[in-house]
């Protein structure tokens, strides 16, 4: 896929052990930052964040910032969980009825199911403004100049806004049940998902303080990586099973979803990703920073099994 001569990495190890750190420095912030929330607001927030996940965009981001020359602190840990904060948001409100209207997420009950979908609604829209105050307390906590600061929580307002992330989900819902062309699915992602995936590269890079190129260069490889990840998801919807999913697989088929294996087949997709996550990679090395940590979230985007 790729020349790269940097050593490969058991990549299950290292997302587990990238997930342990995470998953503590989440129920640490959010132990601090829901303090002021009514327990009909705390609870669901508390029960989506918790239910686990595979936490990439966090660890995209520690990758990112150790790449870009970064010294792992807790401040750049707050940042990264803010990313995940709006990840999570999303996906509460993607399961509402008035959306993708799903039962399992992240192996268990949704949270509209578990508590309502009032409840869920204003579980996820509380996150949003704890993600910011996150990524906010992250960089004050890394030293970074007020302008700075600034400019991080601003990316992730801008990746998860409605040129990102909103948008993306609205064109997505709009497109379901038509004929959606290859280039026309592909914008929709890279709005949706990469969006966010790029951002959390990005944050980790503008953490460190990295200079302009080297900032372009995780952004370039964040876009690739996040349409080789949702390819990956098209795929995982067709051969996967709900309960390694930890969501409903077929779903996409169900809802009349235009996907990526639709357009391409199932090997056409997967070739698709591999060569999304060949450009991310070369993204990278065009500048210096290709680790072999960004070098096997690449590939496990492309190719992950859950
Ligand atoms: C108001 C129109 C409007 C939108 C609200 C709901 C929403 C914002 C955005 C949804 C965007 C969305 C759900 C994108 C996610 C795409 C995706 C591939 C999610 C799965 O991510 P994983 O596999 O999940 O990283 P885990 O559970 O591992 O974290």
């Amino acid at each position: 896929m790729s020349g790269v001569a940097v050593p490969d990495l058991d990549v299950a190890a290292l997302l587990e052990r990238r997930r342990a750190v995470v998953e503590a420095a989440l129920a640490r912030l959010l132990d601090e930052l829901l303090r002021d929330a009514p327990p009909a607001v705390a609870q669901p927030a508390r029960y989506a964040v918790a239910a686990g996940g595979k936490r990439l965009r966090p660890i995209l981001c520690l990758a990112a910032h150790e790449a870009a020359g970064g010294t792992p602190a807790d401040g750049v840990l707050d940042v990264a969980c803010g990313i995940e904060l709006i990840h999570t948001y999303s996906l509460v409100h993607d399961d509402l009825p008035c959306m993708d209207d799903d039962d399992l997420r992240r192996g268990q009950p949704t949270t509209h199911r578990r508590f309502g979908v009032a409840a869920a609604m204003v579980a996820g829209a509380a996150l949003i403004p704890l993600a910011c105050r996150a990524v906010l307390r992250g960089s004050e906590r890394l030293g970074l100049e007020v302008s700075a600061r600034a400019v991080l929580v601003r990316e992730l307002c801008v990746a998860a806004g409605g040129g990102g992330m909103v948008g993306g989900q609205l064109l997505d819902l709009r497109a379901e049940g038509h004929a959606v062309a290859l280039p026309v699915l592909e914008s929709i992602h890279r709005a949706k998902t990469g969006a966010l995936l790029a951002a959390s590269a990005r944050l980790g890079g503008l953490a460190a303080g990295a200079p302009a190129g080297v900032v372009a260069a995780l952004s370039a490889y964040g876009e690739a990586l996040g349409l080789a990840f949702q390819i990956a998801d098209d795929v995982l919807d067709v051969t996967g099973e709900s309960a390694r999913l930890g969501k409903t697989a077929g779903r996409d088929v169900e809802l009349g979803k235009a996907t990526f294996p639709a357009l391409l087949g199932v090997d056409g997709a997967r070739r698709s990703a591999d060569a999304e996550a060949a450009r991310a990679i070369a993204a990278l090395e065009a500048e210096g920073i290709a680790t072999a940590e960004l070098v096997a979230l690449a590939r496990y985007a492309a190719r992950r099994d859950r």
